[in-house]
């Protein structure tokens, strides 16, 4: 007979090379002694603090799928997520901060950056020493980002971008921001600019009074006639690919992280299960108790094992953006589900900051409402299968 792990019940760990194992247990540990320690604390007060990005970079946790002459590790997709999975252990926000930089500001410019852009940008981004924001949703365009109102003019040196973008991760601490918008110089079509802080008419008020994602710093990017030169310009996409071809890889990312919210949860009742007695034994032994453990367990192992197996198709780079939609959809109702659940099961404390599930809870709305909602996802698998779309 097999050996059986109730924490890996599927031996994902035994699917892993050794090299992704490394990775996640570096990550594992920083994610444990760096983070985990001032998560409470910056949840409380909404702070977040920007040497995380540099202390990030240090470990090679930012766009470690880049290739390592530009600063990156050069690592595949599954590290990529293993990490992802160890940050969102800890909170939402911070792998938040991680997926941004890695996958929506460092991705677009090696990818559709001409050589300068990635010698200029990748190996600061990549170090933590600059900070980097993705704009594409804008007060009136979130679902429906063709919807953008963001325009690029022409002018004799460049381009003059006029618009506003909300509800932006890292905007008001940002270096370097990746902006979409439509030009009217190539045909009205959407393309990606390079804006750095200090332009003259570019600012990113921060958006305050959140109650989810409390660790990560949200604002606006607002635009007022910025000029760029030429080479702002991103020159190898045009269209909406561009800034989908960045949220596939930020989407799949999703998908390893909220599993390790959901495990974090998951593990937290199953002690608090253990530890707290009522009417004379431990609430781990009520029926109620364990299927609720047992469901927490299965969602997440099957969760965790098509995570792993799309990350490998995108390491063979034969992945189908349809599967990317259907584990970020279902990774994420799942993770909130069970986050939901846990906080329960903590009975009262489950509302208090020291137990944590509750803040993985308000972050995992977020998650479920970010890059893509769960409903605009399942829209995207109703095409696929119907060939009919829904959207309007
Ligand atoms: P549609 O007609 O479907 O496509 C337009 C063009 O885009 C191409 N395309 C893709 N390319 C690569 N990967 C994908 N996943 C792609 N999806 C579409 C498509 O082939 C087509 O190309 P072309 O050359 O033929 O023009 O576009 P639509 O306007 O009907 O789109 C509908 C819909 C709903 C699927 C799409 O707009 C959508 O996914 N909406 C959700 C918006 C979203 O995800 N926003 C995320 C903002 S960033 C963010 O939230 C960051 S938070 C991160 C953090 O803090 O961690
Ligand atoms: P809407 O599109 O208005 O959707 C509202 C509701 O309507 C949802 O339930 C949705 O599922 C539903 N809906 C929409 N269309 C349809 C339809 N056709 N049929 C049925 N139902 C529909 N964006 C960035 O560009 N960069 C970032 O860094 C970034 N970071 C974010 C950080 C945070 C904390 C948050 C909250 C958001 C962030 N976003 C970012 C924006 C995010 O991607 C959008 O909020 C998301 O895409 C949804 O857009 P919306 O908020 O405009 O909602």
């Amino acid at each position: 007979l097999g050996r059986f792990s109730w924490e890996d019940a599927l031996r994902l760990d035994a699917q892993l090379t050794e090299e992704e194992r490394m990775l996640r247990d570096a990550a594992r540990a920083y994610a444990q002694d760096k983070l985990a320690p001032r998560v409470i604390d910056a949840f409380a007060t909404e702070t977040t603090d920007p040497a995380i990005f540099t202390e990030m970079g240090e470990m090679g946790l930012l766009g470690a799928t880049i290739p390592e002459e530009y600063g990156g590790l050069g690592a595949g997709y599954v590290s990529y997520g293993l990490v992802a999975r160890e940050i969102e252990r800890v909170d939402s926000g911070y792998r938040s901060m991680m997926s941004v930089q890695s996958s929506l500001v460092m991705y677009p410019i090696y990818a559709y950056g001409s050589e300068e852009q990635r010698q200029k940008y990748l190996p600061k981004l990549a170090s933590g020493e600059w900070i980097g924001c993705f704009g594409l949703t804008e007060p009136d365009a979130g679902s429906d980002p063709a919807g953008m109102k963001t325009r690029a003019e022409k002018t004799a040196t460049g381009y003059r971008l006029t618009g506003s973008k909300m509800w932006i991760t890292n905007s008001p601490i940002a270096d370097v921001f990746v902006v979409w918008a439509k030009s009217e110089a190539h045909g009205g079509k959407i393309r990606g600019f390079v804006l750095e802080k200090g332009m003259k008419g570019l600012s990113a008020p921060k958006i305050g009074q959140k109650l989810s994602l409390r660790a990560s710093i949200t604002g606006e990017i607002v635009m007022d006639g910025v000029e760029l030169g030429e080479d702002a310009l991103l020159p190898h996409v045009e269209g909406l690919k561009g800034p989908f071809g960045c949220l596939n890889r930020a989407r799949y990312g999703i998908a390893w992280g909220v599993m390790g919210a959901a495990e974090f949860c998951w593990h937290a009742a199953r002690q608090y299960g253990l530890d707290r007695k009522q009417f004379g034994k431990p609430l781990a032994q009520t029926q109620l108790f364990q299927k609720k453990l047992a469901d927490m367990q299965t969602e997440i192992t099957l969760g965790l094992q098509a995570a792993l197996q799309v990350g490998r198709l995108m390491d063979e780079a034969d992945a189908a953006p349809e599967m990317i939609s259907l584990i970020k959809r279902n990774n994420c109702g799942k993770a909130l589900d069970i986050a939901r659940v846990a906080r329960d099961m903590h009975g009262g404390n489950g509302i208090s900051g020291e137990f944590q599930v509750i803040r993985h809870m308000v972050n995992l709305e977020t998650v479920n409402t970010y890059e893509g909602t769960h409903d605009v996802h399942a829209l995207i698998l109703g095409r696929a299968q119907t060939g009919l779309q829904a959207f309007f």
